[in-house]
């Protein structure tokens, strides 16, 4: 075979080749060409969650939905748990269904994946690879993707936005065909293809798609109720086991169905996808393996060793599930030396998947003397330069000379800290004592058992040093920073904080600086009220023990986003059914804000957000906002309350109590409402105006549920201040939509909404035993 044939396409030619199909030119990006390709794929449902790198094809599916280019059902989940659930349920339902994620999010999502395999349900699932936390980082490398390779799902690896959208087309051919029925995930490399832009090749031909998708094969299906089925029964041995032979042999016919369906692929567009990418291997000595983007740049260093008469070739697997292994081993057969680069170790096992599964498919032919270098490389967004590449060939090409390998196994490009080079601190620790100046004092009145504040004059408070260094990475006016430094004046004592995923971890940490003078734990959002429940308990055995003084006297805050309460509301409702000793307080910004303003499950109905957009098809949020207070309410904690950034005396006092409360009787739950600008879409200094007319719209009503008193704290008809939300409304450019005629319904239903709460709330606040 030619190079050229067994090499996979190398971008997108706009002649139209013959027998092919009429494709359109276009700029994409992965996570773009993603989109695109579930646009004219038309599936029926996407379940997702959003997490960077791969968010921006919900986002992208959300824009195009507003203008009525699709109707694919788009359905944000609770996490990426939640959203695999929404995904398995959807495709049981008959339908062609999508999802996308990365790094934690497919953590999030990995003990669903064998369910929907091992049930053989097939769906797609877009993967632009991110480095698994923790620490945690945004960048790319193959850790997640590394995850699923022993869940039973077919895996194809893109290496460029064109191959994302192509291989979009042949997921759904290969994953229904009858002989593999199993779900096909498609993993492309975040930041570098997801976010790059390429030219790339779009079908221009809607009925020559729908001719080669076919229409989805009808499986048992629980929505057809003349033949009723069990999905997913309880199974014992000796059954289970037949059951996973009948997976594998599903994998072995989607080797045989693979490079049929690739094929027809190549004949409606003109590219070829082989299993194994085989670059100028014909005649090649000394070889290296990589997987996507870095392939490509190695392929630039092989031309350029090609020159200098160095016999050299690039593999690198379009298909990892099935792993080509017989692919591996006919291109291997002659190759000296081969270093096979893994961007995720599988610790301990002397190199990543990758390199030791080449290993396995070589060992099994008899004749084959290969050397093989097995090298870690990239990890967590690492960029890998043609030097890189360079340097794995000349190490090949060492062994190869020498017939030995000197460093079976490395770690390529990792830098050894120094001692004399450990990170300066910033401003230094900050003492308890130096933090506690009495600004609130509490009091129990003994008649109603509930507390009663009394605040130092706000004066005095600016005497009191925060916990929190001067300066930040937030955006100007972010109303995290004025919420934070309120409470931290009121609170008394050493405080552990945890802070979950979200812009106010993100803005106070970054290695090697923190802004925190305290003891500081992140946890990502989806887990944090478990762990600090688990250090609270810790703390108090440890003090059973002897082991901690009990002169010693620390209360733990977690401190959350709005989203941290959506994905995170499991462990959180856990930590509250316990009652652990702690204060949980969520800053509301009524988004995902750290990751691009997408919507939470706090984001009101009809705001915009990045995933639900705004356009003559569809006018924003489609539900109303979570009444996450009322959840923790219902737990009957000792105290719960919602406060606003803008009420500083009515925050620091809650605040307060919440202290008191959390030392003594058990969990606090606090929301509060947080300006975010940025997101919000107004000036940066409108934080006033806008969180009042909020409060005064009575859409955030400020109270709080003292051992099951509720109380509000503010009223605003009783000020004499109470607006139509649509005051509110007008201030922000995420919600101006709202108040054209043409959503006066919106608008009414809205109004009715907040009236209905609010009436329950007074009544509430009026009726003792409510
Ligand atoms: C399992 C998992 N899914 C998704 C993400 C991506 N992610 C990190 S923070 C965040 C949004 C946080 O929203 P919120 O809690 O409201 O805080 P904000 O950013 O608004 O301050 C998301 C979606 C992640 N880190 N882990
Ligand atoms: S996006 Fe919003 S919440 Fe995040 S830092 Fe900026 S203003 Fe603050
Ligand atoms: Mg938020």
């Amino acid at each position: 075979m030619t190079t050229g044939m067994l090499s996979a396409h190398r971008g997108a030619a706009h002649a139209q080749k013959a027998g092919t199909i009429r494709q359109k030119l276009e700029f994409r990006s992965g996570n773009e060409a993603a989109a695109l390709a579930a646009r004219d794929i038309g599936f029926h449902v996407m379940g997702y969650f959003p997490i960077t790198p791969s968010t921006e094809v919900a986002e992208n599916l959300s824009k195009m939905q507003a203008s009525g280019e699709h109707d694919i059902v788009m359905i944000a989940g609770d996490g990426e748990h939640g959203a695999a659930g929404i995904c398995y349920g959807a495709a049981l339902g008959g339908g062609r269904v999508l999802n996308a994620t990365s790094a934690q999010g497919l953590l999030f999502a990995l003990e669903q994946l064998p369910v929907q395999a091992g049930t053989r349900v097939p769906m797609v699932l877009n993967i632009a690879a991110r480095s698994v936390s923790g620490p945690l980082d945004i960048r790319g490398d193959h850790s997640d993707v590394y995850f699923a390779l022993n869940t039973g799902w077919i895996v194809l690896c893109a290496r460029d936005p064109q191959a994302v959208y192509d291989l979009n087309f042949a997921a759904i051919r290969i994953g229904e065909h009858r002989d593999v029925r199993l779900p096909v995930l498609i993993a492309y490399d975040g930041f570098i293809t997801s976010h790059q832009k390429r030219r790339i090749e779009v079908f221009d031909d809607r009925e020559a798609v729908r001719k080669f998708l076919g229409e989805r094969p009808e499986f048992p299906c629980p929505l057809d109720t003349e033949h009723p089925a069990t999905f997913g029964p309880y199974m014992n041995d000796p059954d289970l086991i037949n059951n996973k032979v009948q997976l594998s042999q599903a994998m072995e016919a989607a080797r045989r169905v693979i490079p049929e369906v690739f094929s027809e692929l190549e004949r409606m567009t003109g590219r070829h996808y082989p299993v194994l990418d085989a670059y100028r291997m014909e005649d090649a000595e000394v070889a290296t393996v990589l997987i996507n983007s870095a392939a490509e740049t190695a392929k630039e260093t092989a031309d350029a060793l090609r020159k200098e008469g160095e016999k050299v070739g690039v593999l690198s697997p379009n298909v990892l599930r099935p792993f080509p292994a017989e692919e591996f081993r006919r291109a291997l057969w002659r190759v000296k030396a081969v270093a096979v680069g893994d961007r995720a170790d599988s610790y301990g096992a002397g190199g990543g998947n990758l390199s030791l599964e080449v290993r396995a498919a070589i060992q099994i032919d008899p004749g084959n003397r290969t050397l093989v270098l097995s090298r870690i490389y990239g990890l967590g967004g690492k960029d890998f330069y043609a030097a890189d590449a360079g340097q794995f060939f000349e190490q090949a090409m060492g062994a190869a000379k020498s017939g030995h390998v000197a460093e079976p196994f490395a770690y390529h490009g990792a830098t050894p800290g120094r001692p004399d080079s450990a990170p300066r601190r910033g401003l230094p620790p900050i003492p308890a004592a130096e933090v506690s100046r009495g600004m609130a004092h509490v009091r129990r009145n003994e008649a109603t058992g509930r507390l009663h504040v009394e605040l130092e004059p706000l004066w005095r408070m600016t005497e009191v040093p925060s916990r929190i260094a001067p300066g930040h990475g937030a955006c100007p006016g972010c109303g995290f920073f004025p919420t934070i430094h309120q409470v931290n004046r009121v609170l008394e004592g050493d405080i552990v904080v945890l802070y979950q995923t979200g812009c106010a971890m993100v803005v106070t940490t970054g290695y090697p600086s923190t802004a925190h003078r305290i003891n500081y734990i992140h946890n990502l959002f989806q887990n944090g009220a478990a762990t600090l429940s688990g250090l609270v308990e810790m703390y108090h055995e440890r003090i059973r023990r002897g082991e901690i003084p009990a002169s010693k006297d620390i209360t733990f805050v977690m401190i959350t986003g709005d989203g941290g309460m959506d994905i995170g509301m499991g462990p959180a409702l856990g930590a509250a059914h316990r009652n652990h000793p702690m204060m949980i307080l969520e800053y509301d910004n009524q988004g995902y804000m750290n990751t691009g303003a997408q919507l939470s499950y706090s984001t009101p109905f009809g705001h915009r957000t990045s995933t639900s957009e705004v356009g003559s098809k569809l006018p924003g949020k489609r539900y109303h906002h979570k009444d996450t207070a009322q959840v923790f309410a219902a737990c009957h904690l000792p105290y719960v309350f919602t406060a606003s950034e803008g009420y500083p005396e009515d925050l620091m006092r809650k605040a307060a109590k919440a202290q008191w409360y959390a030392k003594r009787e058990g969990l606090v739950y606090g929301k509060v409402l947080s300006f975010c600008p940025l997101n919000w879409r107004t000036t940066d200094d409108a934080a006033e105006p806008v969180l009042q007319a909020a409060l005064d719209s009575c859409f955030f009503p400020l109270y709080e549920v003292e051992h099951g008193h509720t109380a509000l704290t503010y009223d605003p008809e009783a000020a004499g201040r109470r607006q139509p939300v649509s005051e509110w409304l007008k201030l922000m450019g995420k919600t101006r939509h709202l108040l054209s005629p043409k959503n006066a319904p919106i608008l009414q239903g809205i109004q009715d909404e907040v009236d209905r709460r609010w009436r329950r709330l007074k009544a509430m606040h009026d009726h003792p035993d409510l």
